[in-house]
C-alpha cells in the first residue's frame, strides 16, 4: 500500500504542477493577446501537446492504481472487457459519421469532383468511381461487423469461448469472392491502361517535361518534331538543360517555363528528372507520372478543353490548369508547379512563334561546368 501512496501523491503532484501552469498561462495569453497573438502560437500548440502528453500519463496511472487496488481486494475495480466492448462501439459510430462528414465536405476536392478535360478522362473516372464503390461498400460492411462482433461478444465470465478451429466452406467462400472481384478490377484497369498508353498517334507533338528541384522546364522539339539529344556533362548554371544546340534535332528546340498545349492534339510527353525522383501530375487530364532521374517516363494524352472554355464551363475567369509535383522530393516540394495553358490551334501557333528556339537564344554549352566534369571520374568514358 506504501507503493499505492507514493504513486497517488505523484499525479495528484503532477496535476497540480499542470493546473497552476494553465492558470497562468491564461493570464500571460490575456495581456500578450493585444500586443502579438501570433508570435505565441507556436508556444500554445507546444503547451497543447505536453498537457495531452500528461493527461495521457496521468490517466494511466490512475487506471493503474485502480487495478492494482483491484487486486488487493481480490474483486476488480475497472471491468475492462466491458470498457473495450463500449469504446468498439463508440468507434464504429463516431468513426462511419467522421468517414461520412469527411465525404460530404472534402468530397469536392477529390480527383472526380474536378472536371476532366482529356480523351481518356470518361474511362479513368469510371473505373475510379467503380474502384471506390465496391471498396466503399466492403469497407462499410466490414468495419461494421467488426466493431459490433466486439461489442456483442464482450468478455462474460458466465460464458465460455467456442473452440471453432476452422471451416472451409467459408474460408473458400471469402477467398473466392475478392479473389473474383480483384481480378476484374484489375483486368479492367489494365485494359484501360493499355488504351490509355498505346493511344498515341504518329503524329503526336513531342514535349519533354524537365523536373529538378523545385521547378519545371518545357522543352518543345520544334518544327522537326524530335527532341534534340541531351547530355547531362552539359546540364549547368546557363544551360540546364543540357541540350546541346549545335546538334541534330536540337537546334530548334524550345524550352519555356510555362507549358502551352494546343487543344485536340496528341500531346506525347517526354519526362525526364534532374535530381531526385519527382511525379508530374496533371489533375484535369488525368495524368501522372513518376519523372526519374536517368530513366525516360513518357504518357500521352489529348486534351479536350481549352483554357477559356474550361473558364466559361467553371464560372472563373481566373483558372488555369496545372502541372505539379506530387511526390515529396524535399523542402520546397508545394512549390512545384508549372502553369498549363491549353490554347487553340491558332493562339498555339502565335505563341509558339513568340519563343525563340536554341540557336536564337545562342545557348551555349557551359563550359565552366564541362570543364570540371571531363576532370571528373564521371567522365572517365
Ligand atoms: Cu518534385
Amino acid at each position: 500500500m506504501k507503493h499505492l501512496k507514493i504513486k497517488a501523491s505523484f499525479v495528484l503532484m503532477i496535476a497540480m504542477l499542470l493546473f497552476s501552469s494553465l492558470s497562468v498561462f491564461a493570464q500571460d495569453m490575456n495581456e500578450e493577446a493585444a500586443e502579438a497573438a501570433q508570435s505565441t502560437a507556436s508556444n500554445i500548440n507546444w503547451l497543447i501537446a505536453g498537457i495531452a502528453i500528461l493527461l495521457v500519463f496521468i490517466i494511466g496511472m490512475v487506471f493503474d492504481i485502480l487495478s492494482k487496488v483491484g487486486d488487493v481486494q481480490k474483486k476488480p475495480i475497472i471491468n475492462w472487457g466491458r470498457i473495450n466492448a463500449n469504446l468498439a462501439l463508440v468507434f464504429l459510430v463516431v468513426g462511419l459519421a467522421a468517414t461520412v462528414w469527411e465525404f460530404m465536405v472534402h468530397g469536392k476536392l477529390t480527383l472526380f469532383a474536378l472536371p476532366a478535360a482529356s480523351a481518356h478522362a470518361q474511362e479513368y473516372d469510371n473505373m475510379f468511381m467503380i474502384t471506390l464503390a465496391l471498396t466503399g461498400v466492403v469497407f462499410v460492411i466490414t468495419q461494421i461487423l467488426l466493431f459490433w462482433y466486439t461489442y456483442k461478444y464482450k468478455e462474460n465470465l458466465k460464458r465460455k469461448a467456442l473452440h471453432y478451429p476452422d471451416n472451409h466452406k467459408l474460408e473458400l467462400i471469402w477467398t473466392i469472392i475478392p479473389t473474383f472481384v480483384l481480378t476484374i478490377l484489375v483486368v479492367r484497369g489494365l485494359i484501360v491502361w493499355n488504351h490509355m498508353t498505346s493511344s498515341k498517334s504518329e503524329n503526336a507533338m513531342n514535349i519533354e517535361v524537365f523536373g529538378y528541384q523545385f521547378a519545371w522546364n518545357a522543352r518543345y522539339s520544334g518544327a522537326d518534331n524530335k527532341l534534340g539529344r541531351y547530355d547531362f556533362r552539359q546540364m549547368g548554371v546557363v544551360n540546364a538543360l543540357g541540350v546541346d544546340s549545335t546538334k541534330e534535332f536540337a537546334g530548334d528546340d524550345i524550352i519555356t517555363s510555362e507549358l502551352h498545349i494546343p487543344v485536340n492534339r496528341d500531346i506525347y510527353l517526354h519526362f525526364r528528372a534532374k535530381d531526385v525522383i519527382h511525379s508530374a501530375y496533371l489533375p484535369h487530364f488525368r495524368v501522372q507520372m513518376n519523372v526519374v532521374p536517368g530513366l525516360p517516363t513518357k504518357f500521352s494524352f489529348t486534351p479536350t478543353l481549352t483554357t477559356n472554355e474550361m473558364r466559361v464551363k467553371l464560372d472563373n475567369p481566373n483558372f488555369d490548369y496545372i502541372l505539379l509535383c506530387n511526390k515529396i522530393c524535399g523542402s520546397a516540394h508545394y512549390r512545384m508547379k508549372m502553369k498549363v495553358i491549353v490554347d487553340s490551334e491558332e493562339e498555339f501557333e502565335k505563341w509558339i512563334k513568340q519563343q525563340p528556339a536554341l540557336t536564337a537564344k545562342g545557348t551555349e554549352t557551359n563550359n565552366a561546368f564541362s570543364f570540371k566534369i571531363k576532370n571528373s571520374p564521371l567522365a572517365s568514358n
